[in-house]
C-alpha cells in the first residue's frame, strides 16, 4: 500500500513540475475546490443532486455527523444508541451508500457492529456542506449503488480573512451533556489553513416515560487542513484528523466501546489548463486507520463469559481525473480510481461458568477470529460526459468498469469447513453506467430524467464475518465469500423550480422526485436451518444466518418539498418522503425500510433574532421484514422549538426545546435493546424532552 501512495505522491510532483511550463499565466480565478462536487455550474455538475449547506444558526449541537442528515428529505437515521448513527437514504444504507468527504476521501469502520461508522470519524462542527447524488447517476466518485454522499469540511470559501475562528459551547439538559469546540481559519491568499478541536461528554438520556437509556460517551477530535495555491491555476491541499471515542454505551449492541481511535489523512492536487481540449487534472490520495476496542465488561453476560474484541481497519485510496472539452458541445471527464480496505482483529473470550451456570474452577480462554484478516480492493476506470444539445438541454452519460478482489487469509476452522473451495477469494468485474437528460423550461423550472445502473460487490462483513451477531436481530451471522454483486437499476424523474412572488409573498421554491429501483441479487442474511450457531449453541435462535443473494427486489418512492418566503422574514417549509420496498422472493418488505416521513418548519429570521418551530410527522411502519425480526412501529409526531439572538456583534446564543411535549416514541430504524438488564428485545425509545443551549463567538 505504501508503494501505491508513494507512487501517487511522485506522480503529483511530476505533474506539478512538468506542466508548469504549459500553464498559462492569464488571470484565472483561484483554482476550484475539488472537495465541492456540486458547484452550481451546469457544465460540470452531476445531475439529480441535493445540497444542504445551512448548518449555521443553531441552538443544538449535533452529536455526530450522522445527525446532520435528519433534516435532509429522503434520509432517516439508523441508531444503535446515541452515538453510532448511520444515515440511510430511500432504504439504502451502509455500503449501499457511497459516503465520502471532501470529494472522495473514505474511511471505513473497524467494528463488525458498526459502532464507528464514517459519520463518527468526521466531526459535525467541521461539516459546512452536504451534497448528495440521489442514485447511480454519476460514475466519477467511485462505484455507487444507492447514492453518493459527500460531506464537505472547512470549505475554504467560508473564510476570506487572514485570521478567523470561533469558540462555541453547548449544553443539553437531557443527559447532562456538554460539547465544546474551537476552530481557527486563516486565508493568506497563497496559503490557507483550518484547524478544529472539539470535546464532547454526553450522559445517558431519558426517554419520554422517564427511563434512563444507556447511551453515554466521550469524544475528543481535532482536524488540520492546509491548502497552497501554487500558482494561479494549481492548488494542493492536505488534511489530517484524529478522533478519540471513549466509553461509548450502545444499548442496541451486545458490547460497549472501550476506545475508538481513528486517523485520517488526505491530499488533493488540482490543476486548471487553458489548452484547447485538456482543461483540468485532479488527483487525490487518502489513508485512514481505525483502532477499536469493545467489550461486555459492564453487561450481565460478563458474569458467565468475559468478551473483548480488538479490531482495526485500514482504508487507502487514490484517484486521478482529467477534464476535457471536445469542441464547444462536449465536456468529458476520464479517470481511474482505487480503494483498498483491510480488516484484522480477534475477540478474546474467557468462559467463567459452564452452560448450566456452574462456576468453572479454571476459566477457559478462547480466541475467536472476527475479521479473518480480510481485504477488499477495488480499481475502476470511468468516462463521464455532458453533451450540450442546446442552451436548455444537456445530456449526461457515463460508464465505469470496476475490478474488485476480496480475500481472507486467516480463516476460522469452522468457516473454512463451510467453504471447502479455497482460498476463499473472488474477483468481480462490475460494469455500471448512467444516462440522464436535463431540460430547462426557463430560468426558473428544471426537469431531469435519469437512468442508472449501480453495482456493489459484497462487503467484507457480508463475505467474511465469522459467527458474529452483527444485525439488529439476535442471529449469529456467517459471511459468504461467493456472493454475486448486487445491482440497482434506477429510474428517476425530478422537477424543481423557483418563483419570485409579489406583495405579501416573496418567493416559492418547490421540487418533486419520483423513482423506481429494480434490484438484482440483493444481499441479505438468510437463516440456514442446516447449521447451528458456533457460540452459545443452545441459545435461541440456534440456526445462524448466512449472507445470500435474493434474486429480485424492488423499491419505489417519492420525495417532495416546498418552501414559501413571506413578509420578508418568514419561511414556511414542508417536505415529505416515502419509499415502498419489496423482497420479491419472500413477498415482504426489505429490512430497514423507513416509514412515511414529513417535516413542517416555520421560521422567522432577522439579523439579530431568529426563531423556528419544527413539526416532525412519522407514519406507522407496518410493512416489516419478518426475516430481519423487525417490529411494527406506531406513528408519532414531534414538536421542536428553537430561538436565538445576537446580543452583541458575532456573539450568538440559542436555546431549544426538543420534543417539547415529552413524547415517548420509537424510530423504526433504531435497533432493539440487546443484552441490557431490565429491557427486553424491544425497540430502543428516543430521547424525551430536551432543553439545550448553545453559544458561539466568531472572530
Ligand atoms: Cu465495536
Amino acid at each position: 500500500m505504501d508503494k501505491i501512495l508513494k507512487s501517487i505522491f511522485t506522480m503529483l510532483f511530476f505533474v506539478a513540475l512538468n506542466l508548469q511550463a504549459n500553464i498559462l499565466t492569464d488571470s484565472l480565478k483561484v483554482v476550484d475546490l475539488q472537495e465541492v462536487i456540486v458547484k452550481g455550474d451546469a457544465r460540470n455538475d452531476p445531475t439529480l443532486t441535493i445540497v444542504k449547506s445551512d448548518f449555521t444558526s443553531k441552538a443544538t449541537q449535533p452529536k455526530n455527523s450522522g445527525e446532520l442528515f435528519s433534516d435532509i428529505n429522503g434520509f432517516s437515521l439508523i441508531k444503535r444508541g446515541n452515538y453510532a448513527v448511520d444515515p440511510t437514504f430511500r432504504a439504502s444504507q451502509y455500503e449501499q451508500l457511497n459516503i465520502q468527504f471532501d470529494g472522495g476521501t473514505k474511511a471505513l469502520h473497524a467494528c463488525p457492529n458498526r459502532m464507528d461508522p464514517i459519520t463518527t470519524l468526521v466531526n459535525p462542527e467541521e461539516v459546512t456542506r452536504i451534497e448528495i447524488i440521489k442514485g447511480p447517476f454519476s460514475v466519477r466518485y467511485g462505484p455507487v449503488f444507492g447514492a453518493v454522499v459527500n460531506m464537505v469540511t472547512n470549505d475554504k470559501s467560508t473564510n476570506t480573512k487572514p485570521i478567523a475562528g470561533s469558540v462555541s459551547s453547548g449544553y443539553e439538559r437531557n443527559g447532562n451533556s456538554m460539547v465544546n469546540n474551537v476552530s481557527l481559519k486563516s486565508n493568506l491568499k497563497i496559503v490557507d489553513l483550518a484547524a478544529n478541536y472539539s470535546h464532547k461528554v454526553y450522559g445517558n438520556y431519558t426517554d419520554g416515560n422517564g427511563a434512563e437509556i444507556p447511551s453515554s460517551f466521550k469524544n475528543d477530535a481535532y482536524s488540520l487542513k492546509a491548502g497552497v495555491n501554487l500558482t494561479e491555476n494549481q492548488r494542493i491541499q492536505a488534511g489530517f484528523r484524529q478522533s478519540y471515542g471513549r466509553d461509548i454505551l450502545h444499548a442496541g449492541l451486545p458490547m460497549d466501546t472501550k476506545l475508538d481511535n481513528s486517523t485520517i489523512a488526505d491530499i488533493d492536487y488540482n490543476l486548471l489548463l487553458k489548452s484547447k481540449s485538456l482543461k483540468s487534472i485532479t488527483a487525490k490520495a487518502y489513508y485512514s486507520f481505525v483502532d477499536h476496542v469493545m467489550n461486555n465488561f459492564t453487561r450481565s453476560t460478563f458474569a458467565a463469559t468475559s468478551a473483548e474484541a480488538l479490531v482495526n481497519a485500514t482504508t487507502t485510496g487514490a484517484k486521478i481525473e482529467s477534464g476535457w472539452d471536445v469542441g464547444s458541445k462536449i465536456k468529458l471527464f476520464a479517470g481511474v480510481d482505487y480503494s483498498g480496505l483491510s480488516r484484522m482483529g480477534n475477540r478474546t473470550r474467557i468462559v467463567k461458568k459452564n452452560m448450566a451456570g456452574v462456576v468453572l474452577p479454571n476459566p477457559m480462554t478462547y480466541t475467536d477470529k472476527v475479521w479473518q484478516n480480510s481485504s477488499l480492493n477495488q480499481a475502476g476506470a470511468f468516462v463521464e460526459g455532458k453533451y450540450f444539445v442546446s442552451k436548455n438541454d444537456i445530456v449526461n452519460y457515463g460508464i465505469r468498469v470496476d475490478y474488485v478482489t476480496a480475500t481472507a487469509t486467516d480463516l476460522d476452522a469452522q468457516f473454512a469447513a463451510l467453504y471447502t473451495t479455497q482460498p476463499v477469494e473472488q474477483n468481480d468485474v462490475n460494469i455500471s453506467g448512467t444516462i440522464a437528460i436535463q431540460h430547462k423550461f426557463n430560468d426558473n423550472v428544471l426537469v431531469e430524467a435519469a437512468f442508472g445502473r449501480g453495482v456493489r460487490s459484497a462487503s467484507i462483513e457480508e463475505r467474511y464475518i465469522a459467527f458474529f451477531n452483527i444485525g439488529r436481530d439476535a442471529y449469529e451471522y456467517i459471511g459468504n465469500p461467493y456472493l454475486k454483486p448486487e445491482v440497482n437499476n434506477q429510474i428517476e424523474i425530478n422537477l424543481r423550480g423557483t418563483n419570485a412572488l409579489s406583495g405579501f409573498f416573496n418567493k416559492i421554491d418547490y421540487g418533486i422526485s419520483v423513482y423506481d429501483a429494480f434490484l438484482q441479487d440483493y444481499i441479505m442474511g438468510v437463516v440456514d436451518n442446516s447449521l447451528t450457531r458456533k457460540y452459545s449453541p443452545t441459545v435461541q435462535p440456534v440456526n445462524p444466518k448466512v449472507f445470500q443473494n435474493i434474486d429480485r427486489a424492488f423499491k419505489a418512492g417519492f420525495e417532495a418539498n416546498t418552501k414559501l418566503q413571506f413578509a420578508k422574514s418568514f419561511n414556511l417549509a414542508a417536505d415529505v418522503s416515502y419509499v415502498f420496498t419489496e423482497n420479491t422472493q419472500l413477498k415482504e418488505s426489505l429490512p430497514l425500510t423507513p416509514p412515511l416521513l414529513s417535516h413542517v418548519k416555520l421560521e422567522y429570521e432577522r439579523k439579530l433574532f431568529w426563531a423556528n418551530v419544527r413539526l416532525t410527522l412519522s407514519g406507522a411502519q407496518n410493512r416489516i421484514s419478518t426475516v430481519y425480526n423487525e417490529i411494527a412501529t406506531p406513528a408519532y409526531e414531534l414538536v421542536d422549538v428553537e430561538c436565538g439572538i445576537e446580543p452583541f456583534k458575532n456573539f450568538k446564543i440559542g436555546v431549544a426545546g426538543l420534543n417539547v411535549f415529552n413524547r415517548y416514541y420509537v424510530n423504526h430504524l433504531t435497533f432493539a435493546f440487546n443484552n441490557i438488564d431490565g429491557f427486553g428485545r424491544v425497540p430502543i425509545p428516543e430521547p424525551g424532552r430536551n432543553l439545550t443551549v448553545f453559544a458561539s463567538y466568531r472572530f
